[in-house]
């Protein structure tokens, strides 16, 4: 969130889903930037309302994700506060406060407003911010300034954050660790396998799948196929994808390093824009990874249309053409197409 943008107003980090609403608010029509022009949004999300994280945080769910209800688990689809956190998202995109673009912005259009100055609070990973967003946003206003956005306790009290479960996290080792032959075991695991081989699109994290060419996947026209869906692997296979989805992170060992000495190097200048730290201490602290881990051919069967319904859903709620309703309709239809199957799978395989 822009820390500078709060200043501008008088405002501070919002405590409240009131307050969020009335600092993004603010964002869009108090001219937080000051240059007397109505040019900002309080927010802006990607395609299916993607990069909205913070938003349904703080109404306890996060679209995808699962959580303990009873003794089964649930869909965050259709918890009622999903419910609300809809009708919260239609409230910002009727009013203007959501940028008009989120239906069709990928996750580089939204890093380009937010380095812009155009939106308020925006999400991204932390790596992704010390590395280029934050830099350069301050080549366009040495003012900038952001603090992280820690999502108001949910209705349930709580405050959570989603946590990624891929193999896509930075790796730091202690000074002090008294176990580096361990460690570096776990790297050789990791990369063991000779990637060379592979064309350089496989080395793109967002290709990368899993398994044994020629076995679980296939190389077609240089693109990297799968031939098992991720929701099928088993746990043999899922680790291969954990490490093989590492792999792609091997390459940048190198501007790790380069990472933490700079952050380190700024903390102890005492000019240390630290997201990075903040993003781990948060996660540490609030993190809520879904409840679910593994899914079987249930989920598999059902997956798809899930999904799609659920975009359905959410575009029409959001952008007004339907009325909250839409969403008991969704819920409704859930459990009509095979929800409870899903739910008992989930549970039996995850709890
Ligand atoms: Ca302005």
């Amino acid at each position: 969130m822009r820390k500078d943008w709060l200043d501008n107003l008088g405002l501070s980090m919002p405590k409240t889903v009131d307050e969020f609403y009335n600092v993004l608010r603010a964002f869009t029509f108090d001219d937080p930037d000051g240059n007397g022009r109505h040019d900002t949004y309080g927010l802006a999300g990607g395609v299916n309302f993607s990069y909205l994280w913070q938003v349904f945080s703080a109404f306890g769910v996060q679209p995808g994700d699962f959580q303990r209800v009873g003794n089964e688990l649930h869909p965050d689809y259709i918890r009622p506060e999903m419910r609300t956190a809809l009708a919260f998202l239609s409230r910002l995109y009727s009013e203007g406060i959501m940028d008009k673009d989120t239906l069709v912005m990928n996750g580089n259009q939204i890093e380009d407003k937010a380095v812009r100055g155009i939106i308020g609070l925006f999400g991204s990973a932390a790596a992704g911010l010390v590395i280029r967003i934050y830099p350069n946003m301050l080549t366009v206003n040495p003012n900038a300034q952001v603090e992280l956005f820690v999502p108001p306790p949910s209705t349930n009290g709580n405050v959570i954050m989603p946590v990624g479960r891929n193999g896509g996290g930075m790796r730091g080792v202690s000074a002090r660790c008294n176990n580096m032959d361990a460690v570096m075991r776990y790297f050789n695991w990791m990369i063991e396998q000779d990637t060379s081989a592979l064309p350089l699109e496989i080395l793109n994290a967002d290709k990368v799948l899993m398994g044994t060419i020629g076995v679980d996947t296939q190389i077609v026209g240089g693109k990297y196929l799968t031939n098992i869906s991720q929701n099928m692997l088993t746990p043999a296979a899922a680790a291969d994808l954990y490490r093989f989805a590492y792999r792609t992170h091997v390459n940048t060992v190198i501007s790790d390093k380069q990472l933490f000495e700079r952050t380190q190097t700024e903390i102890d200048a005492g000019t240390a824009l630290p997201p990075f730290l903040w993003a781990q201490q948060n996660a540490a602290k609030y993190g809520r990874p879904s409840a679910v881990a593994i899914t079987g051919p249930v989920y598999a069967e059902y997956v798809n249309d899930l999904n799609t319904y659920w975009q359905e859903t959410i575009a029409s709620i959001v952008t007004g053409a339907k009325p909250i309703t839409a969403w008991d309709d969704f819920v409704r239809w859930f459990y009509a197409n095979g929800g409870q199957k899903i739910i008992d799978e989930v549970t039996r395989l995850n709890m």
